[in-house]
């Protein structure tokens, strides 16, 4: 034994999969399943893109620019990755259900583009069927409003205004970069669209043969009725320019863009502006290309309809090219239109709408909150990267090069693997996040419960033997160029709330409630025995790595004891960041909201146990450990203040600290420097943390509170107190008593769970309240009471920031309600369909 052990290299455990059942193989996610979910609006860091679920996969992507403006090129003002600093007054997608449809209303400036996602699957079509893109490009009111005033002063002049264009460019790639090729057809590199060409065609290894078409669209969208539905004149005579390249690897699809920059650079310089902005260049044109772009200049408004058909050479394509273009195309999206209107007015009905919130506009934000979430659900493949704990053997893995100077040999890469899950911000961090999953999920899981169980049986085979998952998943080169290097790294002993408990226990429920043998509970099942293994070992990880010194209590691992430059050492595993602990760092703290987490954790595993079938000691376990966790006994012993009647962290904790300037020693001669250090004017103490917000409501959100005791009553009444976290917009994280309340962490490290609402905690606190409202007791009535009262804050806030700003947002102030951070951010916030509809 011992020399086989020598044989076998050496794997750190921290990057070593867990040997269980694969999730995702599981039989309800084969072939069909696959074969309806292969395309998408994957591609979650882009205005519009679609991909395949595939490793290598087929893309298409989707940039604009306005080719009559010279600002174009020295503004770099091509729009393709969801960006901020485009400042877009509003994109967002207003319908998708999550597998066939979608609708994506992009507002820039003068020009408002609507791209509608439509996928069909009928007879004769290929491996993941066939699908259309609809772009309709016309002016917004303003820039209506430009293009009259232009008109009437050329009029004046007696000649003709110019009418505005917009360029589209579609491209398309297949990522076997080695060895594929596409056609490109017609070969001349421009002509005029006319009745539409066959742009590109090939064959890809997933898919089998497939051709791309791009036809003018109708020209009245938005109606289904055929005599309205002639061909869009100005896409017809529309110009088309072609481009094809043979890229190397996904790096040079990274750097498409400035590609496509230097290319309207150069043909401006050398064609001049007057044409208008070319991007066809035949320097950089390819032979045997694997990536071809399209750009297509017309005059607005005008309407494009992108089609993909499998099988072109099987004898129902054309039929099927023609189902999916022109005006059948637009029958097809008003019925799939109207059953996403059907369907969401089941799943979501919005009851109670509160008295000051406009019945119409809450409607139409719960839909594109929701379908935001769906519309931002990405695929993404590759790698994390992990740092290794202090001490580990170096490793690098058979085949790689050496070392670099200067590389820690303890930053490793964790497996390959695939992740299929919604990203919280299209525009500033496209990609999966763990907790915020298990919220993103509660939605999921009412929309299209195999879909959710889809995105989180992909988190649960990211788990590893030793039961961590990577908190921030930065996956593929895509995802990576979109990350500051001191983000990138994965800690294999840092937490992040086991959040996907929520819509697990959700799953559990509902196949407990529903009929036995009913397909969807059979699958339930299924699922939740593959799933149970993997969360044994999961809430094993939380309860050994995160134990506090004391047994009995937890503590979030990973927190910086040495800094000196944090007013408050953050605490990033917990998800609340910056959210103030102890002051300093140690191994006797204990925190209220993983303590709150583990109990929900124990209970969600006993009834997940009991429906997967788990054997019934195990069961009981876990249902002695939630009894205990979550007593009131043992709360009041560990986080409990009898004094203030608040729940709070415990640790060695001084309120007397401050951020000073000090001059820092440089050499002789050299400019004087300065820098903000943290001072403790009194020394640190063992002792309960005296700040409240969020971290102590987690006992109430988390249900722990006997209906009847005391301090129910307690945290309802300090809950809805003004100086504290009630505020007319939504309970703030923090409340404005506490030192640390706004306060910056770092000169540039602004407060961020300081005050701001979030949407998350407060949905846990409505989730909470309408539980002990609807519970007898004495305090039955104040929750009902709290419950009504903040549902119509958040509600009113939500709804009238989204109508006046065109996003959701990350966060709201809580002094004003104004939104804040980045957006749109359409994850958690997307709750606000939950609240809307009463659905916890
Ligand atoms: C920043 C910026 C171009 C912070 O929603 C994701 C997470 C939450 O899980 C967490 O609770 N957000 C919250 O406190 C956003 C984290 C973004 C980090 C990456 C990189 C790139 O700038």
């Amino acid at each position: 034994y011992a020399s086989y052990k020598a044989l076998v290299p050496y794997v750190p455990p921290e990057i070593t999969p867990l040997k269980a059942p694969r999730m995702k193989e599981l039989q309800e996610f084969g072939s069909s399943y696959q074969n309806n979910m292969l395309w998408g609006s994957y591609r979650s860091g882009l205005y519009f893109g679609m991909r395949t679920r595939t490793a290598r996969p087929l893309l298409l992507g989707m940039m604009w620019f306005d080719p009559t403006d010279a600002a174009t090129v020295h503004q770099e003002a091509i729009r393709h990755e969801a960006q901020q600093g485009d400042k877009l007054s509003s994109y967002g997608w207003v319908r998708h259900d999550g597998r066939s449809y979608g609708r994506q209303e992009i507002a820039d400036g003068d020009f408002q583009l609507t791209v509608q996602m439509v996928k069909h699957r009928s007879e004769g079509s290929g491996y993941g069927g066939d699908w259309a893109v609809r772009v309709s490009v016309a002016l917004t009111a303003a820039g209506r409003a430009k293009q009259d005033a232009a008109k009437a002063a050329a009029e004046a002049e007696g000649r003709k205004a110019a009418k505005r264009k917009l360029s589209l460019v579609f491209y398309f790639a297949d990522a076997h970069w080695r060895s594929s090729e596409l056609e490109m057809w017609p070969e001349q590199q421009q002509s005029k669209l006319g009745e539409g060409v066959q742009l590109l065609s090939g064959d890809n290894e997933d898919v089998g043969p497939w051709a791309l078409h791009l036809r003018p669209g109708p020209s009245q969208t938005g109606s289904s009725s055929s005599s309205s539905s002639s061909m869009s004149k100005s896409a017809a005579s529309s110009k088309l320019q072609f481009l094809g390249m043979r890229l190397q690897d996904g790096q040079q699809l990274v750097q498409l863009k400035q590609l496509m920059l230097q290319a309207l650079v150069q043909n401006a310089q050398r064609l001049g502006f007057e044409n208008g902005l070319k991007l066809w260049l035949p320097d950089i044109a390819q032979p045997r290309p694997n990536l071809a772009a399209f750009q297509v200049t017309a005059a607005v408004p005008s309407c494009f309809d992108l089609v993909f058909v499998t099988q072109p050479e099987g004898n129902s394509a054309a039929q099927r090219l023609a189902a999916l273009s022109g005006a059948s195309l637009s029958r097809l999206a008003a019925e799939r239109e109207s059953l996403f209107d059907e369907r969401f007015a089941l799943t979501f009905p919005i009851s109670n709408t509160p008295e000051d919130t406009d019945a119409a506009a809450l409607q139409e934000v719960s839909k594109a909150a929701l379908s935001n979430l769906l519309g931002s659900m990405g695929f993404f493949v590759g790698a994390s990267k992990v740092k290794l704990p202090p001490g580990s053997k170096p490793y690098s893995p058979p085949g790689s090069p050496p070392p670099q100077p200067g590389q820690d040999p303890l930053v490793v890469d964790y497996w390959r693997e695939a992740l299929f899950t919604a990203t919280p911000s299209r525009s500033f961090f496209p990609r999966g996040f763990l907790w915020d999953e298990g919220f993103h999920q509660l939605l999921v899981q009412r929309w299209d419960p195999q879909l959710s169980r889809d995105a989180i049986a992909h988190w649960l085979d990211l788990m590893n033997c030793q039961g961590w998952i990577p908190r921030e998943q930065i996956l593929g080169k895509e995802a990576r160029t979109r990350v500051p290097a001191e983000f990138m790294l994965q800690h294999p002993s840092h937490a992040n709330p086991p959040s996907l408990y929520l819509p697990l226990l959700a799953h559990a429920l509902s196949a407990a409630a529903a009929e036995p043998d009913h397909p969807e509970v059979l699958a339930t099942q299924a699922f939740l025995k593959r799933a149970w293994p993997r969360l044994e070992v999961w809430y094993n990880w939380f309860n050994t790595s995160q134990a506090g010194q004391q047994l009995g209590t937890y503590m979030w691992k990973g927190r910086d004891a040495a800094s000196q430059t944090e007013l408050n050492p953050k605490t990033l595993m917990s998800g609340l960041d910056d959210y103030p602990r102890a002051s300093h760092p140690s191994p006797e703290e204990r925190h209220v909201d993983l303590h709150a987490w583990m109990a929900l954790a124990s209970s969600a595993m006993a009834e997940i146990g009991r429906v997967a079938g788990a054997p019934a000691k195990a069961v009981a376990k876990y249902a002695a450990a939630a009894e205990a966790i979550g007593s009131m006994q043992r709360l009041r012993e560990l986080h409990y203040d009898a004094a203030s009647g608040q729940f709070r962290d415990y640790g060695l904790h001084s309120e007397a600290v401050e951020m000073v300037w000090r001059n820092v020693p440089v050499p002789e001669g050299a400019a004087p420097k300065r820098e903000l250090v943290r001072q403790v004017n009194e020394p640190p103490q063992l002792q309960l943390v005296p700040c409240f917000g969020y971290v102590s409501l987690f006992p109430l959100m988390m249900q722990l509170l006997p209906p009847e005791s005391r301090e129910l009553g307690q945290q309802l009444q300090l809950l809805r107190q003004e100086q504290l976290l009630w505020t007319s917009h939504g309970l703030r994280s923090l409340a404005p008593t506490s030192s640390i309340y706004k306060k910056y962490n770092t000169e540039h490290d602004a407060p961020y769970w300081r005050g701001q609402i979030w949407i998350n905690l407060n949905y846990l606190t409505l989730r909470a309240l309408k539980h002990y409202s609807s519970t007898a007791g004495p305090h039955q009535e104040a929750a009902a009471q709290a419950y009504a009262d903040l549902r119509a804050n958040l509600l009113r806030n939500l709804a009238g920031q989204y109508h006046s700003t065109g996003y959701l947002w990350e966060q709201y102030d809580d002094t004003d309600g104004r939104p804040k951070g980045s957006h749109p951010f359409t994850g958690w916030t997307a709750l606000l369909t939950l609240i809307a509809s009463e659905a916890f």
